[in-house]
């Protein structure tokens, strides 16, 4: 038979094994981890809290200085919000859509973000920014690295939720061969120290529904940016 959570007849030892078979946490460079499905039990308390920062910083597209719109849509909460227009990249503290500061960080987000550094060695992380990506099927990330942040001595934390994606991990130079990362609903990456620098990148989304977001993938990306 067929394990189903709801019946108690199949409810044994080897039950919750069967559901997870990737390992709780896996290395992928020297001072990365991945949280696998670490997020899934704060998403109650999570997504609500986000409904609330959108509603306040609906998500848009923004132009690179290179003059691309980009295909994932972002929105920010904290201190700081990560923003793109032909003049630049950069961090700001008001939202230039609205004009308003960014909306406050939801604590529940600040919790989850420390206790998954703290999980990946990193204590006592104290993230002032959190972008939201959203990604359509097709939307993709290029490789890049993140160079807009004053200090790279804080780890950075990043939430997947909804559809799969499947990460680039890359080297020092743009030319090195990338890692492939498979991350799906409520993985958690924090990459920190010596790879904080690495280039890394989303390949496009593909199409799909998942049960809880329903088309689409939503990253957080928790930085200590100021
Ligand atoms: C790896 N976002 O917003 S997670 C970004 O899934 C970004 O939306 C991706 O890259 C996403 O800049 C990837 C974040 C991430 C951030 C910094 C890194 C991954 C990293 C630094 C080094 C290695
Ligand atoms: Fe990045």
């Amino acid at each position: 038979m067929r394990y189903d959570p709801m019946n108690p007849t199949t409810l044994d030892l080897f039950a919750d094994a069967e559901l997870e078979q990737r390992p709780r946490r896996d290395q992928i460079g020297e001072q990365s981890y991945v949280l696998r499905g670490f997020a899934l039990p704060w998403l109650e308390r999570v997504l609500p809290a986000l409904q609330t920062v959108l509603a306040a910083a609906p998500f848009r597209q923004m132009v690179t200085p290179g003059g691309f719109t980009m295909s994932v849509a972002l929105s920010s909460c904290g201190t700081l919000g990560w923003t793109t227009d032909p003049r630049g990249y950069r961090y700001t503290h008001h939202d230039p859509q609205t004009g308003q500061p960014w909306p406050t960080m939801p604590e529940v987000f600040f919790e989850l973000a420390q206790a998954a550094a703290r999980a990946a060695g990193f204590a006592d992380f104290v993230p002032d920014s959190c972008l939201i990506n959203r990604y359509i099927p097709g939307a993709k990330m290029s490789l890049h690295q993140d160079k807009d942040e004053k200090s790279y001595a804080a780890p950075i934390v990043s939430v997947s939720l909804g559809l799969p994606a499947m990460f680039l991990f890359g080297g020092f130079e743009r030319s090195e061969k990338s890692q492939r990362v498979p991350l799906l609903h409520g993985d958690i990456v924090v990459w920190g120290g010596v790879d904080r620098l690495r280039f890394h990148g989303v390949l496009p989304i593909k199409e799909g529904q998942h049960p809880r977001m329903g088309e689409q993938r939503i990253n957080f990306t928790f930085r200590t940016a100021g």
